[in-house]
């Protein structure tokens, strides 16, 4: 099954589903309890919060306006305790609600993690990792927005609206009808608010999407960058992404500076309205001093609960776009299914069949046709042929990296397809084209595919490969650290690592993407005596750039568009005249001629590409 991942933004998310709801509700249920306790908390809060104007009215009406300020002291003690209390209720909501909002999302990051390692290639090969990255931030920020505050709020916001509106129609309905005519031109504006700080916010978080996904990419390939001096095209980019990113922000700011005083101001308008009628009522005798002043204090709390109530669905409707996407992600799954048979890898042969095997990365253009071949156990085939003919491709397939349209790929005569990936993995190494050595210590990466090597098992790799010598000249032998924080490797002792860390694995079948990049001569025999020697015994597919990897191969494969073109010995494709002989008097007559590089092609020349 082949899914077109598109791009997220583009996802369009219902304002309410059902379905995504339910789904998310079951991240929150093993927090079911403690959320419960932290709506109570809440309730507290909000019930405490409305005290402050009510015992206001008590005192002005019982102890101030008679003159009497005996048994003042046990109203303010029981508003003191009120104040505790409120305080208390308010620290355990805000801890319980930030604890289950950050537990839900760590829960829900693991999960995209653990699920992102077992897509295929061609998953990654469809997005950029700083796309990726950078939606899963904000994705999962929306998230924890949602689960942090909103869900509770709401509650807490309805307790605390209709509190107030109970109280004051208590008081003095009349006082309260006249206030409540403020109530639709909140609604109004702050609904106004929401759907354009809204909009304009979530532009500014596609933008810094961009201004990531581009950071990403010139950090990664800053090295191009600066040899091909592109800074200044890549500044000029970067600048108009990040002028977009600036315009999306200034115009949400903007929007709020526009919208926050309007809905202050209608806010305030309930206040005037409260002190031109109330006052009226309290001259005519239908309402006391102490409810008017009850009342103002009511009106200006009256407004925040409102303004979150109308923001409450916008974010309800991000945190579904979000999860829409999020579980998009985590319902993607791999084209490459793992099959339920193993094979001994003590006892496995190591023979590779394909069965006219085609294959495309996408679906439509075919990068490899019916290539059928068979090599035998202990065999070395190597591939050769111009740039783009289609070796690494063949190569992805006896990984499995990728599943061929049509024909199969078997070993020892059993498809692939049904075998489950340890197995697979373990009868078969790769070696890729370029290394990829991971932070950590010397030693974590020669043991990458086997951690539970001991030191002398990773020593003794080590020394067949020749890499011991170089790890103990490091400032900590095995234990230096490598990457960011440690020593840096050279080209030609990565190979090594690699090296190192295949033979650690011992697989039946190796396969090995030769590097084109160029490496003093010196370290190159030494490469060349580890290929050597981690070859030994195995069956080997070698996408060679070596003259001598050529021509110690068992069998060399012509791969051109797709097909294997020719097929045989050194000597042999030599004398047939074909495209092999072309290929090899265009590389080497110098070489031959010069004896000075090893090279079956060197960097950055495009020779084999070059067509004949
Ligand atoms: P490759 O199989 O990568 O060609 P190659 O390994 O023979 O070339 P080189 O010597 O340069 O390493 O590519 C065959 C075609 O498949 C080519 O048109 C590019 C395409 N391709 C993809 O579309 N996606 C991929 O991930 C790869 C590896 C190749
Ligand atoms: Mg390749």
């Amino acid at each position: 099954m082949r899914r077109n991942f598109g791009d997220p933004d583009e996802v369009a998310a219902k304002p309410f589903d059902r379905y995504l709801f339910y789904r998310l509700m079951g991240y929150v249920k093993p927090f079911a309890r403690s959320l419960v306790f932290a709506a109570l908390f809440m309730l507290l809060a909000s019930v405490t919060e409305l005290a402050g104007p009510y015992i206001l009215k008590i005192v002005i009406d019982k102890y101030i306006i008679p003159k009497n300020v005996s048994g003042l002291w046990q109203v303010v003690l029981i508003y003191s305790l009120i104040l505790v209390v409120n305080w208390v209720a308010t620290y355990y909501n805000t801890y319980l609600s930030t604890l289950n909002g950050q537990r839900i999302t760590f829960t829900l990051r693991q999960h995209l993690f653990e699920h992102l390692q077992t897509l295929s290639f061609g998953f990654f090969d469809r997005r950029k990792a700083g796309k990726i990255m950078s939606r899963l931030t904000n994705d999962i920020n929306a998230l924890n927005q949602f689960f942090t505050s909103g869900i509770l709020n709401v509650a807490s916001d309805l307790i605390i609206l209709c509190g107030i509106i109970g109280l004051m129609l208590s008081m003095s309905w009349k006082l309260a009808l006249v206030t409540f005519l403020t109530l639709p031109l909140i609604v109004f504006t702050a609904a106004g608010m929401r759907v354009r700080v809204m909009g304009a916010f979530r532009e500014t978080r596609n933008k810094i999407a961009e201004v990531n996904s581009s950071l990403q990419e010139n950090i990664s390939g800053v090295r191009v960058v600066q040899a091909f001096t592109r800074e200044g095209t890549n500044l000029l980019n970067f600048e108009r992404i990040n002028q977009e990113n600036y315009k999306a922000n200034l115009r949400a700011a903007t929007l709020l500076a526009v919208f926050v005083p309007m809905v202050e101001m209608t806010a305030a308008l309930g206040t005037v309205l409260v002190i031109w009628y109330g006052s009226r009522l309290v001259l005519a005798g239908e309402v006391t001093v102490g409810v008017l002043a009850a009342f103002l204090g009511f009106v200006t709390r009256f407004y925040s609960p409102i303004r979150d109530l109308s923001t409450v669905w916008g974010t309800l409707q991000s945190a579904m776009a979000s999860s829409e996407r999020l579980f998009e992600i985590l319902d993607t799954h791999s084209d490459i299914v793992e099959g339920d048979r193993t094979l001994d890898s003590e006892n496995v042969q190591g023979e590779v069949t394909f069965e006219e095997v085609s294959f495309s990365y996408d679906g439509e253009n075919k990068v490899l046709e019916e290539i059928s071949l068979t090599a035998h156990p202990g065999q070395r085939i190597a591939l050769v042929g111009p740039t783009g003919a289609g070796k690494t491709s063949i190569i992805n397939l006896i990984g499995r990296f990728y599943e061929p349209d049509s024909g199969q790929v078997l070993i020892d005569g059993v498809n692939i397809g049904k075998l489950n990936f340890k197995s697979l993995r373990s009868i078969v190494g790769v070696v890729l084209q370029d290394t990829f050595i991971f932070a950590g210590t010397v030693r974590e990466n020669i043991a990458f595919g086997c951690p539970e090597a001991t030191q002398e098992q990773i020593e003794r790799v080590s020394k067949l490969t020749g890499a011991h010598e170089f790890i103990v000249k490091l400032p900590e032998g095995y234990d230096s650290q490598v990457q960011e924080r440690g020593v840096k490797l050279s080209t030609g002792q990565r190979q090594l690592l690699a090296f190192a860390r295949a033979l650690l694995a011992n697989p039946r079948i190796l396969i090995l993407d030769e590097a084109t990049s160029s490496i003093d001569v010196q370290s190159e025999q030494e490469i060349q005596r580890a290929i050597d020697l981690v070859m030994k015994g195995r069956t080997c597919f070698i996408v060679a750039h070596r003259l001598s990897t050529i021509r110690e191969a068992d069998r060399i494969l012509v791969i051109d568009e797709g097909r294997i073109v020719e097929e045989g010995k050194h000597e042999e494709l030599l004398s047939k005249r074909g495209m092999y002989r072309r290929l090899y008097l265009n590389q080497f007559k110098e070489v031959e001629e010069e004896k000075e590089s090893l090279h079956w092609r060197s960097p950055g020349e495009d020779s084999w590409g070059g067509r004949l």
